[in-house]
């Protein structure tokens, strides 16, 4: 075995964004690329010698061989140990417990999320810190630096490892443990849900559907669901993880997941149904007839969780991304909860979790979770839900209804403009910005701004502050509109309009979401001329 020392070039403008950093396949594969930026993670973390990581991806295609190549490099920077899921499978919230539970100095996590995978599709590496959760700005500004000034890199020629099975091995001086990805993350699960209760419920009959979109929550779901909680063979859809999740957008929303969507619709719906992402973070749930909106979700996990073990004795607080509709916050008010609004991304929840101000958080993206790991998770989510309905023995669509009453219905919607030409969609943030000022006040469809700014977020615990954080346009009534462009596309620019009104007349709960929105979808086309900018008259996707 050698150790290379490979002169090298810079990566220039490889700024990881709201979760890491993605790329098409071809250009992580490209010569010196991955390893590049892996080798920048190194100086952006003070180095990887004697330190202990895990790490892990989603199995899309290309994960295998990163992930030897990350061995390679850890092994020639003179890590200590590399604790590493069989097959370099690790869904994100399965990894950020592991980084906890094993006080490791954090992990390294290979997924593009809910992109599609493939030679022709995306790829993605992001670093998680000790506590578990994503890179908070400045080491990922330290990495990013890295990539701009990297000049050489480290590895061991070798053949490679077999991490084909649970055990230990080595490779030069550093140590390797091959963990079964499940294990760990199955017993936190028992830990904080009442299993027994779940494996009532579903005896009695209730049915569930989860649909793991060929991706990695495949293997985790069938060893819970059908496995510790005895759910019937065939409960979990697409179970096992294929390295281009089946052709498919591994993203669980009503498009992607149609199939799932359009079971739980039919006449032999089961009672309820869920689906996770590639990386298995996100999460979508329905009940029979009913898809729930994430935010909806977010707002009805707060207002039962004390009803499962783990969150018996209350919540600390709450929190939501920005853009997430104020139906979490209608429940903080209710219960006397701390309410937090940040920037999106999971990294601003680190802190507010880790200096125990808020137990439960979420956002409109399908992502859902707690302070047992530093990331959102899908599963958890679903077990959530259904040890709340083991409890309350209501359908979801009479806990909606039942929500709805008590705390108004935040009737919501997300339009997204994909790969839109990115200095347009750059033109139409700045014009803009430029009419914030004069926004306030006038009436655009019938509707009053009441205020209009950019959404800037200073840390309540460490003080940093992190600017052009998405428009936001509010509106007398509770109407609001956000506008902001995506850090996690690969091609040109996402634009993301986020549409939300208040219903609080009980006869008015359940409208179609289209309908409930009409007007302020009009006002954002107004307001913003998304057609005249972006091109599009329709939004790509609707969520
Ligand atoms: C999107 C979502 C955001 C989420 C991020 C990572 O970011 O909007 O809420 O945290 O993806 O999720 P953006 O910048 O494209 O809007 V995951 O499941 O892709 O790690
Ligand atoms: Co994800």
């Amino acid at each position: 075995m050698e150790l290379l020392t490979i002169e090298t070039k810079p990566i220039e403008g490889q700024k990881p964004g709201t979760s890491g950093l993605r790329k098409k396949t071809h250009v992580f594969m490209g010569p010196h690329y991955l390893e590049n930026f892996v080798e920048a993670i190194w100086a952006g973390i003070g180095g990887a010698a004697g330190k202990t990581f895990v790490l892990g991806g989603d199995g899309r295609y290309f994960n295998d061989r990163a992930a030897q190549v990350v061995l390679r490099m850890a092994a020639a920077s003179g890590a200590a140990k590399i604790i590493v899921g069989t097959d370099a499978l690790l869904s994100t919230p399965a990894a950020s417990n592991l980084i906890r539970k094993r006080k490791t100095d954090g992990g390294i996590i290979m997924s593009a999320s809910h992109n599609p995978g493939g030679p022709q599709e995306d790829f993605g590496i992001k670093f998680n810190t000790p506590n578990g959760g994503p890179a908070p700005e400045d080491v990922t500004n330290r990495i990013f630096e890295a990539t701009k000034t990297i000049e050489r890199y480290r590895i061991l020629e070798s053949q490679d490892v077999d991490i084909s099975r649970p055990g230990m091995t080595s490779l030069g001086d550093m140590q390797i443990e091959v963990v079964d990805p499940v294990e760990d993350y199955a017993s936190l699960m028992e830990e904080l849900f009442d299993f027994d209760a779940i494996s009532s419920l579903l005896k009695g009959g209730f049915r569930i559907s989860f649909d793991a979109m060929h991706a990695v929550t495949g293997p985790y779901a069938t060893a819970i669901l059908e496995g510790r909680l005895g759910a019937p063979r065939g409960t979990v859809l697409n179970g096992t993880p294929s390295p281009d999740f089946g052709g498919g957008h591994p993203d669980p929303n009503p498009i992607w997941a149609k199939p799932l969507v359009d079971r739980m619709m039919s006449e032999t719906a089961p009672d309820f149904g869920a689906a996770s992402d590639g990386d298995g973070d996100r999460n979508m749930i329905l009940g029979k007839g009913i898809y729930v909106t994430p935010s909806d979700s977010l707002a009805v996990l707060a207002a039962n969780a004390q009803l499962a073990p783990g969150y018996r004795d209350g919540l600390a607080g709450v929190a939501r991304s920005m853009p997430t509709s104020r139906a979490l916050d209608q429940v903080a008010n209710a219960r006397g909860l701390d309410c937090y609004e940040t920037p999106t991304g999971w990294k601003f929840f680190g802190n507010l979790l880790d200096d125990g101000r808020i137990t439960l958080c979420g956002e409109e993206s399908a992502g859902t979770g707690s302070d047992h790991v530093r990331e959102k998770d899908g599963l958890w989510a679903v077990l959530l839900w259904l040890n709340i309905l083991a409890e309350t023995k209501q359908s979801v669509a009479e806990m909606l209804a039942r929500h709805w009453q008590e705390f108004g219905r935040n009737y919501y919607s997300r339009h997204d403009y994909e790969a839109v030409d990115a200095a347009r969609a750059n033109d139409m943030m700045d014009a803009l910005r430029a009419k914030l000022e004069s926004l306030p006040g006038t009436v655009v469809h019938g509707l009053t701004v009441a205020s209009a700014d950019e959404f800037a977020y200073d840390d309540p615990v460490d003080g940093s502050r992190a600017e052009g954080q998405g428009i936001r346009i509010s509106f007398e009534g509770g109407g609001r509109i956000v506008f902001r462009l995506s850090g996690t596309g690969t091609v040109g620019a996402t634009l993301r309009v986020y549409l939300e009104d208040v219903e609080t007349d009980p006869a008015q709960l359940q409208r179609p979401t289209d309908e409930a929105l009409a007007t302020v979808i009009a006002c954002a086309e107004k307001i913003a001329q998304i057609a005249h900018y972006t091109g599009r008259t329709e939004p790509d996707v609707r969520t």
